[in-house]
């Protein structure tokens, strides 16, 4: 394998609790109730889709403008969250197994849903391991669409079947596998059936 592409929330640093709790307050502003089940569903699902989601499970329907100042509001708590995270914050293993690719002249890209995935990864420090990055700014499709990942590897110089994703999400499992790559599931095996392995974490492959 030539190439590793990793997404971010999840995988790289648990910012997935921060959406959580910031999409939970909105829904209750709905009377709609997240709960970590289907919030398994917004999981590499970029911010517009997720809050319709939200919606659609409440049963409501909003103007444009709200939708606009309700995916804003989100945003903005999720950032005050992402404010208080330091390089402490990186799951455990991430930096010894982004050392040790490095290492093996393997190639590092980020593929994440994520608007927010430079300043994040600026602010944990690791932002100079990455010899590509592609996130939310730069897609048109969001996961399960393979876009993400194709662009990476496109950046990267390499062919899809070269590339192994890491992945926390049912939707983003979907996506590296639609590209034709290896899909290494962060998590539990029951939510990412679809992947070609499941770790609990990187500490967990490093002990392999
Ligand atoms: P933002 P990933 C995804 O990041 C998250 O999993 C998903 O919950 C979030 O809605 C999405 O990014 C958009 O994030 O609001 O920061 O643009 O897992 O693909 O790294
Ligand atoms: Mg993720």
């Amino acid at each position: 394998m030539k190439a590793y592409i990793f997404d971010l929330d999840g995988v790289i640093v648990d910012t997935a609790k921060f959406h959580f709790i910031a999409w939970k307050k909105i829904g209750q502003e709905f009377g709609f109730e997240l709960t970590h089940e289907l919030n398994e569903q917004l999981k590499g699902v970029s911010r517009v889709d997720s809050l319709q989601k939200i919606l659609n499970w409440a049963g409501v329907s909003v103007s444009e403008e709200k939708f606009d100042e309700l995916a804003t509001r989100k945003n903005e708590d999720y950032l005050s969250y992402v404010a208080q995270m330091n390089e402490n914050d990186i799951l455990p293993g991430v930096k010894t197994f982004l050392e040790q690719t490095k290492q093996k002249n393997i190639k590092i890209a980020l593929g994440s849903a994520s608007k927010n995935a430079r300043p994040i990864l600026q602010k944990l420090g690791i932002i100079s391991y990455f010899d590509a990055i592609v996130d939310g700014n730069d897609v048109s499709k969001a996961k399960p669409d393979p876009e993400v990942f194709v662009i990476a590897a496109q950046k990267l110089g390499v062919q899809n079947e070269d590339c192994v994703v890491f992945e926390d999400s049912e939707a983003g499992v979907q996506a590296a596998k639609t590209a034709g790559m290896k899909a290494i599931g962060i998590g539990s095996a029951d939510v990412l059936h679809q992947a070609d392995e499941v770790f609990s974490g990187f500490d967990a492959i490093l002990n392999q």
